[in-house]
C-alpha cells in the first residue's frame, strides 16, 4: 500500500514532480496555504510526511501529532514553526544548494537593471519615446562598491559574480568569516555608508526583521541601490517607499516583498525600482531540482535511510 502524504501549495511544484509524487504516494492536497489553515485536518491526523513550500505553522503542526516529516520546497524555512517541529520531534528538510546560481544570477540581474535603467530603456522604445531623443544618462557599475547582507552560500555565489563584473565586494554577517577575501564590516549601517550596492540574501524570520531599516536605508543614500534576493520581512518596506520617494535612495531591484503577493502602489509607480514577482529559483531547471529534492527527502524517510537536507537536529 502506498504511504499517505498531506501536499500543501501543490501549484508551485513542477508537473513531473506532482506525477512522481502520486505514483509513489496517496498525496491528500490542500491547495494554497490560506486553503490549508482553514481545512479540516482530522481524517490526516496520522499522516507522517507534509510536502510544502516554507508553509508549516505552529497551528498546522500541532493538529498533525503523527507527523514525523517536513518536506520543504526552498532553502528558506522561516515560514516552518521549527521550534513547533521540534517539541513534536517533526523533521524539517529543504532544498538548499540547487537555487544558488540562480539566486544569484537574479541579484545581479536586478543589480544591473536597477543602474542601468534597463527597464525604464524597454519602456522608452516601446512607448516610441526615442525618436524624440535620447533616454537619460544612468550609472556606471564597474568599479563601484557592492556591500552583501548575509555572506553564506548564494552569498558567496553573488560575490564571485560581482566579481566578474569589477565591484568591490564587502559583507556583512554576524560573524566574519575566515575562508573569504572580502572584507567584512561589523556594522550593517556602515557598511551602507560605504558602499553603492546593498544585496540582501540573509535568511528571513524574527532574528532578521527590519534589519535594513531607515538608518540603513539613509546610509546607503540618494546614489545607493538596494537588491533584495532574500525575504521582504528583512526591510522596512514603510521606511524603504519613503527613502525612494524622497530620494534619500537612489533606487532598487526588489524580488520580495513584506506582504507578497501584495506589492506597494507606491513602489509600483516608481520608475527607479525595478520589480520582479519573487522569482530567484523560478527557472525550470532549478524548480526540477528542488521538487526532485523534495521527493528524495519523503523516500529517504519511507525508506528508513538518513534525510538528505534536514535543518534541524534529530
Ligand atoms: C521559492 C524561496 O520561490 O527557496 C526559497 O526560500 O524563496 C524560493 O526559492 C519558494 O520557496 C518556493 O516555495
Amino acid at each position: 500500500m502506498k504511504p499517505e502524504i498531506l501536499l500543501v501549495n501543490n501549484a508551485m511544484f513542477p508537473e513531473t514532480i506532482l506525477q512522481a509524487m502520486h505514483e509513489a504516494y496517496v498525496v491528500h492536497e490542500f491547495g494554497g496555504p490560506k486553503a490549508a489553515a482553514e481545512a479540516d485536518l482530522q481524517p490526516f491526523a496520522q499522516v507522517q510526511a507534509l510536502a510544502t513550500t516554507g508553509w508549516a505553522p505552529e497551528s498546522f503542526l500541532k493538529q498533525l501529532p503523527g507527523l514525523r516529516l517536513v518536506s520543504s520546497f526552498g532553502v528558506g524555512y522561516d515560514g516552518i514553526a521549527i521550534d513547533q517541529a521540534n517539541e513534536q520531534r517533526v523533521a524539517v528538510t529543504n532544498t538548499p544548494e540547487v537555487l544558488n546560481e540562480d539566486v544569484a544570477d537574479l541579484a545581479l540581474a536586478l543589480l544591473l537593471a536597477a543602474s542601468r535603467g534597463l527597464v525604464e530603456g524597454d519602456r522608452y522604445v516601446r512607448e516610441g519615446r526615442w525618436p524624440s531623443g535620447w533616454m537619460r544618462l544612468t550609472r556606471n557599475v564597474s568599479g563601484r562598491k557592492l556591500g552583501i547582507l548575509g555572506l553564506g552560500r548564494i552569498g558567496l555565489e553573488i560575490a564571485r559574480r560581482a566579481e566578474a563584473f569589477r565591484l568591490e565586494v564587502s559583507y556583512h554577517n554576524r560573524n566574519a568569516r575566515d575562508d573569504v577575501p572580502y572584507r567584512y564590516h561589523p556594522s550593517l549601517v556602515e557598511m551602507a555608508r560605504e558602499v553603492d550596492y546593498l544585496v540582501i540574501i540573509c535568511v528571513g524570520g524574527p532574528a532578521t526583521q527590519n534589519l535594513v531599516n531607515r538608518e540603513v536605508l539613509e546610509a546607503l543614500g540618494p546614489e545607493g541601490i538596494l537588491v533584495n534576493v532574500s525575504r521582504g520581512s528583512v526591510v522596512d518596506e514603510d521606511a524603504l517607499v519613503q527613502a525612494l520617494e524622497s530620494g534619500t535612495l537612489g533606487g532598487a531591484g526588489l524580488d520580495v516583498f513584506a506582504r507578497e503577493p501584495h506589492v506597494p502602489e507606491e513602489l509600483i509607480r516608481m520608475p527607479h525600482v525595478v520589480l520582479q514577482p519573487h522569482q530567484g529559483s523560478a527557472t525550470v531547471e532549478t524548480r526540477q531540482r528542488m521538487g526532485q529534492l523534495v521527493l528524495d527527502n519523503l523516500e529517504a524517510y519511507f525508506a528508513g535511510r538518513p534525510l538528505l537536507t534536514q535543518v534541524n537536529p534529530f
